[in-house]
């Protein structure tokens, strides 16, 4: 078998890219390890920056995506018992939209199995030869080989492609957080009208939503916790708690699903290893504080989407640092609405009150809410 690009991985990376690629006339085979309905019902992000719905709509993706998104012009930060509001329209001349990963997806998988262009679930045992370039892998118990012209690694961070690269190719940076996340979504119409970013003594929340009868929850939790130990009782009692503030009431609803997700901040470099590029997480994690990580995989693919049509070794070889330059703004901008809006379980009195002061800061200084919200809308220069 033979395709111009082989895609490994059909997250919203992976998925995009093959759309823009097909709009352009470029074949593809998209290779993917879990099955459809696992890929389409995993929950994940939920904000998309302008830059992202402005693709999906160039790409062919946006009827859905228009009747259903809720575009939200401002976002709530609550500490110390009192809500503030920032207007993210007001100090950017931008917006950001809420409609769910799971929903980007969904969108993306049904483009491509109505095209017609292959996209194969439930691959076995991937591996990149960047030397041929080919990709083997079984499907079906049958072992296939994929001769390429270029290898999209749009595996996430467990998989596959960044593990091809030789270890003295690849340059990693990496911090770890001492704590988690632990999300619900809930059957109930959000309490508010846009996202509440709360901080609190006992820990991190936050209100998001997935539609205008579904809310999704968030709570600071310890990174080794067990959903087990999170009783819906007791996530409730923490969103109250954490999320208080004068004339705000949390209204609760049955809980659909629950889980844990660690944080951590992960960047390797370059994004290039001769015929295989990175994308996405396969490259880069943040933690989920700024909504960051599928806005930057989007915007890893559209610059690799165009680099990969035009074919030349300059463009091919820009692709990196072009795209190192936002990743690394995404990396700060996360770092520091993490560490601004959680509570560091070894911190003291004095980082408590650092925290505070920040929080005040972008709440009354218009200079310091505009720099938030830029890069909260997504910053690209
Ligand atoms: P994905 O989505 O992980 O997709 C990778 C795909 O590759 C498949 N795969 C393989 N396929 C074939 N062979 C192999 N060997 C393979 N190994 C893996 C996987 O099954 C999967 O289908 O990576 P991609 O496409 O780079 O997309 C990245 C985003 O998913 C991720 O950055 C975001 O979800 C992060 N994130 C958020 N990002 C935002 O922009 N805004 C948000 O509000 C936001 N909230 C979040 C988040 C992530 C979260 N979690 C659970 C990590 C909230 C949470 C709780
Ligand atoms: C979400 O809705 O899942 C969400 C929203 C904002 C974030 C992270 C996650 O910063």
């Amino acid at each position: 078998m033979r395709t111009q690009v082989g895609i490994i991985g059909a997250g919203p990376a992976g998925l995009l890219l093959a759309q823009l690629l097909a709009v352009r006339g470029i074949d593809s085979v998209v290779l993917e390890n879990h099955s459809r309905d696992y890929v389409q019902a995993r929950i994940r992000a939920g904000i998309l920056e302008q830059g992202t719905t402005d693709a999906l709509r160039d790409a062919g993706l946006g009827a859905r995506l228009d009747r259903e998104g809720l575009v939200h012009d401002g976002l709530r930060l609550t500490f110390d018992g009192e809500q503030h509001r920032l207007d993210l329209r007001a100090l950017t001349g931008r917006a950001v939209t809420i409609y769910g990963q799971t929903e980007v997806v969904k969108d993306l998988i049904a483009a491509r199995l109505d095209s017609g262009a292959p996209l194969h679930f439930e691959v076995d045992d991937v591996r990149v030869d960047v030397a041929t370039p080919a990709v083997r892998y079984r499907h079906e118990g049958v072992e296939h080989e994929l001769r390429c012209d270029a290898i999209a690694g749009c595996d996430g961070f467990h998989g596959v492609c960044r593990a091809a690269i030789p270890e003295a190719e690849v340059t990693t940076w990496e911090r770890a957080y001492p704590f988690a996340w632990l999300g619900i979504l809930a059957d109930v119409a959000p309490s508010t009208d846009e996202l509440i970013y709360a901080r609190h003594e006992r820990g991190f929340a936050l209100h998001s939503m997935r539609s205008r009868e579904r809310s999704r929850l968030y709570v600071q939790v310890d990174p080794g916790d067990d959903v087990a130990r999170w009783p819906d009782a007791r996530v409730w009692e923490e969103l109250h708690a954490r999320l208080a503030s004068d004339g705000f009431a949390l209204a609760e609803g049955p809980v659909l699903e629950k889980s844990i997700t660690p944080m951590r901040s992960f960047v390797a470099a370059p994004l290039r290893h001769g015929p295989l590029f990175l994308a996405g997480d396969a490259a880069h994690i943040v933690p989920p504080t700024g909504a960051k990580g599928l806005n930057l995989a989007m915007a890893d693919v559209l610059v690799l989407a165009d680099a990969l049509i035009d074919g030349s070794p300059a463009a091919l070889d820009a692709y990196s640092d072009r795209c190192l330059r936002r990743v690394w703004r995404a990396q700060h901008f996360s770092w520091w609405m993490t560490g601004m809006l959680h509570v560091d379980p070894a911190g003291d009195a004095y980082d408590r009150e650092l925290a505070r002061s920040q929080l005040r800061y972008v709440t009354r200084s218009r200079a310091a809410a505009t720099s938030l919200a830029e890069n909260y809308v997504g910053y690209d220069r």
